[in-house]
C-alpha cells in the first residue's frame, strides 16, 4: 500500500488530523491497534475551547455538538465552602467553552471519516514507524497474521501517551520534560441531572473535586485521590458521601445521586517531549504531551497541533514549501508550553498537597482570593480556559 500520509492512531488527534488532510486534499490512512468500539468506551474530556469547534465544523463533523453541545460562559469556584463564579464570557469580551464529550467528538469524527470513505484499519498490532529519518519512511503493521507495510511521504504519531511513535524516535534525539502528582482523580459518569448549570472546581482540605457534565441528564464527577487507590475501594454510596463534603452547603443540597455507568481512576502528570519533529515523523496530542485535566487543555491541545500541521502538509503539497513542516515543532510547542503552565497552576491552586506546609497552604487561599477579587486575574483564568489564540 501507498498513501501521503500514515496516520498512527484513531483518537481525537489522529481523527481530526485525517479529516482536515482529507479536506485539504492530502491521502491519509489511519492505522490503529484497538477496535472502535473500545474506542469509543473510553470517558475523558469534556471542554471544548471555541478553536477545537471551529475545527470540527470545518471538517463537517460538529452538526451534534451544536445540537447537543452545551455552550457555558463561565465555572464556579469554591474554596473556604463559598462559591465565586468566574464570568469568562464578560472577562474575554464574548468568548465560551463548549460541554461536549470527547467520546461523542471521537464518534463523530469517525462517522465523518466513514462517510467520506477513508481508510482506517483497526486491530493492527506490532505497527512501526521506520525509515522517517529519510525522504522513504514507512509503517509496517501486523494484522491477522499477516505482515503489511505502508509506503508514504509522512507519517504522524497521534498514538497517544504510550503510544510506539515517541518510543521509536532514537533517545539522544529527544528531550523530555515531566511533573507527575502525587495524587489521582476518581472519575464517575452518571445518569443524574448536573448539580449546577456550570462547571464547580472545588478547593477543600479533604481534596480537590470537580463537578462537571456531559448533558441535562448525564454528569460527570471526580474527587481527588490518593494514587495508590483503587476503584473497588469506592462504593458509589461512598463516593457521593465524599462529594458532598467537599461542596459547598447549596451544591450538596442540591447534587441528584444515582447508580455509576462509569467510575475510574486517571493519574495526574506535566509531560513534554522536544521537538515534535523528527525527519519525516511528526507527534501531536498526547504522544507529544499530556496534562494535568484541572485546566481541560488535554484535547484541545491535540486539536491545536493537528491544526497546524494539517496547515503545514497542505502547504508541503500545494506550494512545494517545506517551511510548515519545518517550523512546525516550534509552533505547537509554544501553545503546548502556555497550556502546560496554566494546567499546572490550575492544579497547584485547586488541590490538597498531603506534604505542603502551612505557608503553602496560606499561598494558595491567597492565589484564589486574590483570582476571584480581580480583574485582570480572572481575565488571565478565563483566555487561558476558553483558548488562547493559534
Ligand atoms: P489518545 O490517547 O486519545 O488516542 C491515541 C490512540 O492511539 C488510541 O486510540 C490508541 O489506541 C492508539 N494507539 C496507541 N498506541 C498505538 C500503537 N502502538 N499503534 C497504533 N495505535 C496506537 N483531557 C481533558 O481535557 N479533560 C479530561 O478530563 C481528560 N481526562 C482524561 C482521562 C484519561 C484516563 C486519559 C488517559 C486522558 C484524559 N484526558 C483529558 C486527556 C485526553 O482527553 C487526551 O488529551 C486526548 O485523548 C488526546 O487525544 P490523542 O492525542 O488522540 O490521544
Ligand atoms: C470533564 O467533563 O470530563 C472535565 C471537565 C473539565 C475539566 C476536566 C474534565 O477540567
Amino acid at each position: 500500500m501507498r498513501t501521503q500520509v500514515v496516520i498512527i492512531g484513531s483518537g481525537p488527534a489522529g481523527l481530526l488530523l485525517g479529516q482536515l488532510l482529507h479536506i485539504y486534499g492530502v491521502d491519509n490512512i489511519i492505522v490503529e491497534r484497538k477496535d472502535r468500539d473500545y474506542i469509543l468506551g473510553r470517558i475523558r474530556a469534556g471542554v471544548l475551547e471555541q478553536g477545537t469547534v471551529k475545527l470540527l465544523d470545518e471538517v463537517g463533523a460538529s452538526a451534534r455538538l451544536h445540537r447537543e453541545g452545551l455552550i457555558h460562559d463561565g465555572i464556579e469556584l469554591v474554596f473556604d465552602g463559598v462559591r465565586h463564579r468566574i464570568d469568562m464570557k464578560e472577562a474575554t469580551g464574548g468568548k465560551t467553552v463548549t460541554v461536549y464529550g470527547q467520546t461523542e467528538v471521537t464518534h463523530d469524527l469517525m462517522d465523518a471519516r466513514a462517510a467520506a470513505g477513508l481508510t482506517t484499519i483497526y486491530d493492527a498490532d506490532q505497527v512501526t514507524p521506520r525509515d522517517f529519518d529519510g525522504d522513504k519512511p514507512r509503517v509496517t503493521y501486523v494484522k491477522d497474521g499477516t505482515t503489511h507495510e505502508i509506503a508514504c511521504d509522512f507519517i504522524a504519531g497521534c498514538d497517544g501517551f504510550h503510544g510506539i511513535s515517541r518510543q521509536s524516535v532514537p533517545a539522544d534525539a529527544i528531550r523530555q520534560f515531566e511533573r507527575v502528582y502525587p495524587f489521582g482523580w476518581l472519575g464517575v459518569l452518571s445518569e443524574t441531572p448536573p448539580v449546577s448549570p456550570e462547571l464547580i472546581y472545588t478547593k477543600h482540605d479533604r481534596g480537590f473535586a470537580l463537578c462537571s457534565m456531559r448533558s441535562q441528564t448525564r454528569s460527570r464527577y471526580y474527587l481527588q485521590c490518593r494514587l495508590d487507590d483503587h476503584v473497588d475501594n469506592w462504593s458509589d454510596e461512598k463516593f457521593w458521601d465524599e462529594l458532598k463534603r467537599r461542596l459547598d452547603p447549596e451544591a450538596a443540597g442540591h447534587l441528584v445521586t444515582g447508580p455509576s455507568i462509569e467510575k475510574s481512576i486517571a493519574p495526574l502528570r506535566s509531560f513534554v517531549a522536544e521537538p515534535m519533529k523528527f525527519g519525516r515523523l511528526f507527534l501531536a496530542g498526547d504522544a507529544a504531551h499530556i496534562v494535568p485535566p484541572t485546566g481541560a487543555k488535554g484535547l484541545n491541545l491535540a486539536a491545536s497541533d493537528v491544526h497546524y500541521l494539517s496547515v503545514a502538509l497542505r502547504e508541503f503539497y500545494a506550494e512545494k514549501s517545506a517551511a510548515g513542516i519545518d517550523a512546525y515543532s516550534t509552533k505547537a510547542l509554544a501553545r503546548v508550553w502556555k497550556a502546560e503552565r496554566f494546567s499546572w497552576w490550575m492544579t497547584s491552586m485547586l488541590h490538597h498537597f498531603a506534604d505542603t506546609d502551612e505557608f503553602s497552604a496560606r499561598i494558595q487561599i491567597a492565589e484564589l482570593t486574590y483570582l476571584v477579587g480581580s480583574k485582570a486575574a480572572t481575565a488571565a483564568l478565563s483566555e487561558n480556559y476558553v483558548g488562547l489564540p493559534y
